[in-house]
Parts: structure tokens; C-alpha cells; sequence
């Protein structure tokens, strides 16, 4: 058993709650910081029986002497950041709380580690997003691919991703970032397209709903299973040389393929339900992107082996789990 002792900030997200499952299970002590500690954003942790094994503080992480307090009080030997608004549609209708909210937390995050204890390892979570326009023959993009960031969010995590660079190069912290692409569970929040789906067909599957409206479905993404992508965040700060990794399946497929996967296993026709409607695209989009996962496959032996087909069953299997949860827990 180690005694390390973990922070992780945006515990209450999909990705908080598996990581607090891992690294308790690794027996981790995981403290977690949250901006509130309602019943509502305790979900995740709660479906997965965390709660009561967990720290929680509440804290605005743009107050740079709320971060010191707690980290002094609590000395984590590593900081996992994961609290970001995180939803790129949304940063359209909210482009500067994005960029300050995802910008300064992390500056704020670093700085407060520079001045208390530079012994402490920080991971960050960057986005594919950053890449944004990629042209067809810079796929799949690698670490080294150029950025070119085309929503509020992914210019607020281009940021980041520097910012967490810069401490590590300017400062000599421990610090880096996964370069995390669109990873899935039934612990996503309902504003994400592959939870509206599973949740929708299932629901339809019930009787309880009749259609599926939803944006551009000629998308194509590089969709993975959020239990294995936290896998690779721990495994980033166990490293003699800190340093960053892309994290990805490495398959893309196109939001239409996604739908008919999960209805055909759903033993629905998804044509009787699917409507397109313009209303649901975005400003600016990003078309097509994937990515290689060669670096951290070898470099942090993260065997991820979850093909498209493994996914869809994964995740419909989990929702409709998590679907009877909600309906015996309501209000939790
Ligand atoms: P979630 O949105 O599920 O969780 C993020 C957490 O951050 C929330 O639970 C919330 O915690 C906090 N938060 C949300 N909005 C705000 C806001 N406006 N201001 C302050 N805090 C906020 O994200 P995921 O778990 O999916 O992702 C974790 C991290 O990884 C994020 O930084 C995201 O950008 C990044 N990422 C995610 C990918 C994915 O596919 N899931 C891919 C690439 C990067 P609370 O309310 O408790 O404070
Ligand atoms: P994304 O995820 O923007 O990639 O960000 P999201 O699930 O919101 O969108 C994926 C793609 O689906 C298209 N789409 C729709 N999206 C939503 N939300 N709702 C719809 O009805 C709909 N119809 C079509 C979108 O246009 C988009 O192309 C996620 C987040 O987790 C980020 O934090 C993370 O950085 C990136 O993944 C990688």
C-alpha cells in the first residue's frame, strides 16, 4: 500500500470520479476540490460509492490564497487538474468565463505549487480540441502537430497547455499534460453528445421518448472509454522525466456511425428517430480529427484496447446501468 495523497480538482466530472476510483484503489488518500458540495454535483461519486472516502474542499480555484490554503493544509504529493468549463458549444455563448475560468485556475494551480512545495507533480488536462484545424494530411496529429485552436475552450486549454509546458521548462516542476481526445462513460455530463445519445436511444428503446435531435452528424471523432483514460493520467506522474502524451483509441468514426451502432444494439432502426436539425451546429466546427497513441502506449505502457465495437456495447451496457440507478436513487 503507498501513502501518497492525491488532489484532484473537478472531482465531481466524469473523469474526477474515475481517477478518485483508481487512485483509491492504488490506496491513494484523494482530497478534491469543488466549487459546491450539493447532493447534484456529488453524482458521480456517489454512483461509484465514493463518498464519505474522500476530502472534499470547497474552493474557487480563481483565488489564488484559497488554492495556498488548501494545498498547505493538505500536502498532496500530486495534483491532478481535471476542473475546467469543459463543454466547447457552451464556450460559444460564455467565450470569456471560459477562457479566465480554464486560463487562470491553472496558472493559479502552478503558481501556488512554485511558492509552497515545487516537489509536487502536477498533470493538466489539455484537449485534442488545441489542434483544431487540421488539414486530412496531418492526420492522425501527434505531440508535435501544430496548434490551431478554433472555439474559446480549446484557445483557453491552448493556454493551459503552455502554461503547464512553461513551469516545467521555466521553473523545473514536475509538470505535464495529457492531450486527452473525446472520452466517454455514462458519468458524462447530459450536455455531451454520446450521453444525449445512449440516453435518448435507451429511453426510446422504453417507450419514454420518440426522437433524437442532434447537430452535424458528419463529424468524425476518436472516441475512447473514460475508465482506461484515467489509467494513463496516473501513469503520466509515476515518470522519472516528466513529459506530455497524447491519449486517444487512435480509430475515428463519424457521429451517423456512432447513432447507428448504438441503436443496432439497441435492436432499433435509428431512421425512425434520428432528426437533423441546424439550430444544433456550431458556429465553427471541427470536421475530422484522431490521433496517434504510439508515445504512450510504449513510453507509459498504457495498454488501451478498446475498438469501436467494444466501446458502443461498453457504454450502452453502462447507461442503461446507470439509467435503473437514477430511477431507484432520484434526488440521490
Ligand atoms: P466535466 O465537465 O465532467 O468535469 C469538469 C469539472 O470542472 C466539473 O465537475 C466542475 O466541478 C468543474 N467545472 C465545470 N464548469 C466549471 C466552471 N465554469 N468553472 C469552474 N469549474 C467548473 O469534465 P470531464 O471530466 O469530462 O473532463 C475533465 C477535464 O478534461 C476537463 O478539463 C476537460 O476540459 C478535459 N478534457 C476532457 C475530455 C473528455 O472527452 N471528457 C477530452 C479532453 C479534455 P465542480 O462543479 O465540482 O466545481
Ligand atoms: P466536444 O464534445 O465538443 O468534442 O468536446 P461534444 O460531445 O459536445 O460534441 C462532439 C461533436 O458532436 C457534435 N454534435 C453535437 N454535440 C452536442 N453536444 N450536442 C448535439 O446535439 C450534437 N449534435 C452534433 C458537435 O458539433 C461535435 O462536433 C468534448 C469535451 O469533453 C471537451 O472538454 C474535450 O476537450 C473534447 O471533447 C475533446
Amino acid at each position: 500500500m503507498n501513502n501518497k495523497k492525491a488532489l484532484i480538482t473537478g472531482i465531481t466530472g466524469q473523469d474526477g470520479a474515475y481517477l478518485s476510483q483508481l487512485l483509491i484503489s492504488k490506496g491513494y488518500k484523494v482530497v478534491g476540490v469543488t466549487r459546491d458540495t450539493s447532493d447534484f454535483r456529488l453524482r458521480n461519486l456517489t454512483y461509484l460509492g465514493l463518498n464519505g472516502k474522500i476530502n472534499l474542499h470547497k474552493a474557487n480555484l480563481l483565488d489564488l490564497s484559497n488554492i495556498i490554503r488548501i494545498i498547505s493544509k493538505e500536502k498532496p504529493d500530486e495534483i491532478y487538474h481535471l476542473a475546467a468549463q469543459s463543454s466547447v458549444g457552451l464556450s460559444f455563448d460564455q467565450p470569456i468565463g471560459t477562457l479566465e475560468f480554464n486560463i487562470i485556475a491553472t496558472a493559479n494551480l502552478l503558481e501556488a505549487i512554485r511558492i509552497i512545495n515545487p516537489a509536487i507533480r502536477f498533470y493538466n488536462s489539455s484537449s485534442s480540441e488545441m489542434y483544431g484545424k487540421v488539414r486530412q494530411e496531418e492526420l492522425p496529429v501527434t505531440e508535435r502537430s501544430v496548434l490551431h485552436p478554433v472555439s474559446p475552450y480549446s484557445i483557453s486549454k491552448a493556454s493551459a497547455h503552455w502554461i503547464t509546458i512553461n513551469y516545467r521548462e521555466a521553473y523545473g516542476l514536475y509538470s505535464v499534460c495529457g492531450i486527452l481526445f473525446n472520452h466517454e462513460s455514462c458519468l458524462r455530463g447530459e450536455n455531451f453528445v454520446t450521453k444525449k445519445i445512449l440516453n435518448s436511444a435507451i429511453k426510446i428503446k422504453q417507450g419514454s421518448l420518440n426522437e433524437l435531435r442532434l447537430g452535424n452528424l458528419d463529424i468524425r471523432r476518436d472516441w475512447g472509454y473514460a475508465p482506461e483514460f484515467v489509467k494513463a493520467m496516473w501513469l503520466m506522474l509515476q515518470q522519472e522525466k516528466a513529459d506530455d502524451y497524447i491519449i486517444c483509441s487512435g480509430e475515428h468514426h463519424s457521429l451517423f456511425e456512432f447513432v447507428k451502432k448504438v441503436f443496432n444494439n439497441l435492436e432499433l432502426d435509428e431512421s425512425k428517430y434520428l432528426v437533423s436539425d441546424n439550430k444544433l451546429h456550431r458556429p465553427v466546427e471541427l470536421e475530422t480529427i484522431y490521433g496517434d497513441n504510439s508515445k504512450a502506449k510504449k513510453g507509459l505502457n498504457w495498454n488501451y484496447d478498446i475498438n469501436f465495437d467494444k466501446l458502443i456495447s461498453l457504454l450502452v451496457t453502462d447507461e442503461q446501468a446507470f439509467i435503473e440507478w437514477e430511477m431507484k436513487n432520484k434526488g440521490y
